[in-house]
C-alpha cells in the first residue's frame, strides 16, 4: 500500500513532461493519492489532460492564477467532486522574459516585479485562502522555490525577491494554519531544464557548473523533487511545517564551488 493512499491532491503548474508539477504528480499517484489538475490556459489543455489519462483519468480545470474567479471556480469545481482536500502542490511561477537576463537594477522595473511577485509568490496564498474550507487536519500545503530566495544568482533578479516573498508566505501561512493541524513547506529545488528554467538568462552555462561543484556531482531529477512532494504531503511529514527542504545534491552548502 502506497503511502499517499486514501489522499486527494490538487496538482498545479504542469507545462510540459519535463515540469517538476509532474514529477510529483507520478510519484504521488503510484502512492495511491488521487489526482485533481489545474492548466494555465487553453493552450496546454489537451496536453495535461493527456497526462491526467495517464495516472488515473483525473479531473482538469482551466486556472490561471492571475484570476481570483479562475481560482474560485477550481474550488467550487473541486468540491462538487470531493468533501475536502488533503494536498494542495504549487508549482508555479513566472516573470516577464525581459527580467531574466542582466544586470539587476538595469533589468528590474515596477511591472515585472509586480507580476512576478503575484504569479510567483501571492498565488501560493491566494489558493490556500480560497481551499481553505475544504482542507482539514493534517492536510499539507507544499510549494517549489529556488536558491536565489537566500542568495544572489547571476540572471535570476527579480525573481530572488519572488522567491524570497514566497518563502515567507511558506512561514506566515505555517504559522497560520499549523491550529488547525494544516501544514505548509517549500522545496528548493536545484537546476532542471523545464521550461521556466530555459528562460532564465545563461540557464545553460549555470547548469554545467552545478554538476561540477555540487556535493552530489550532478543535477537532480524531477522524481528526485517529486519524491520530497510526495514525502512532505504524506503523515510520514507530520511534524515538520514551515521548512523550506533543499532538494539540490547538497549545492546551497557551498561557500566556494571546486571541482
Ligand atoms: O530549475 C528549475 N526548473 C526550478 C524550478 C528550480 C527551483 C524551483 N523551480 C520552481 C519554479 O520557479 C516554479 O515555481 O518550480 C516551479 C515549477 O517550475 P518548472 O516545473 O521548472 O517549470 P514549468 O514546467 O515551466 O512549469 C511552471 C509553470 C508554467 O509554465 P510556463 O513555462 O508555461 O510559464 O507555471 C505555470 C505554467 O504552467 N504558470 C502559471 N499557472 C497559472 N497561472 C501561471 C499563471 N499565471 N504562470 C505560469
Amino acid at each position: 500500500m502506497g503511502f499517499l493512499e486514501g489522499k486527494k491532491a490538487l496538482i498545479t503548474g504542469i507545462a510540459s513532461d519535463r515540469s517538476i508539477a509532474w514529477g510529483a504528480a507520478q510519484v504521488m499517484a503510484r502512492e495511491g493519492c488521487e489526482l485533481a489538475f489545474t492548466y494555465q490556459g487553453d493552450k496546454i489543455k489537451d496536453r495535461v489532460i493527456g497526462f491526467a489519462k495517464q495516472v488515473g483519468n483525473s479531473l482538469c480545470m482551466p486556472m490561471d492564477v492571475t484570476s481570483d474567479e479562475q481560482i474560485d471556480a477550481v474550488f467550487r469545481t473541486l468540491n462538487k467532486e470531493w468533501d475536502d482536500l488533503d494536498v494542495i502542490l504549487h508549482s508555479i511561477g513566472f516573470a516577464p522574459r525581459d527580467q531574466m537576463s542582466g544586470n539587476y537594477l538595469e533589468t528590474i522595473n515596477r511591472e515585472g516585479s509586480h507580476i512576478a511577485h503575484d504569479i510567483s509568490s501571492y498565488s501560493f496564498p491566494a489558493l490556500a485562502k480560497a481551499g481553505r474550507s475544504m482542507l482539514k487536519a493534517n492536510s499539507s500545503l507544499v510549494t517549489l522555490s529556488y536558491l536565489g530566495a537566500a542568495r544572489a544568482i547571476p540572471n535570476y533578479n527579480v525573481m530572488g525577491p519572488a522567491k524570497a516573498s514566497l518563502e515567507a508566505n511558506v512561514r506566515f501561512m505555517a504559522a497560520d494554519l499549523g491550529k488547525h493541524g494544516i501544514r505548509v513547506n517549500g522545496i528548493s529545488a536545484g537546476p532542471i531544464k523545464t521550461l521556466a528554467a530555459v528562460g532564465i538568462g545563461g540557464f545553460r552555462g549555470m547548469m554545467s557548473q552545478f554538476e561540477k561543484v555540487a556535493p552530489l556531482r550532478r543535477a537532480v531529477t524531477t522524481e528526485e523533487v517529486g519524491n520530497v512532494v510526495a514525502f512532505l504531503s504524506s503523515d510520514l511529514a507530520s511534524g515538520i511545517t514551515g521548512e523550506i527542504v533543499y532538494v539540490d545534491a547538497g549545492y546551497n552548502i557551498l561557500g566556494f564551488g571546486i571541482n
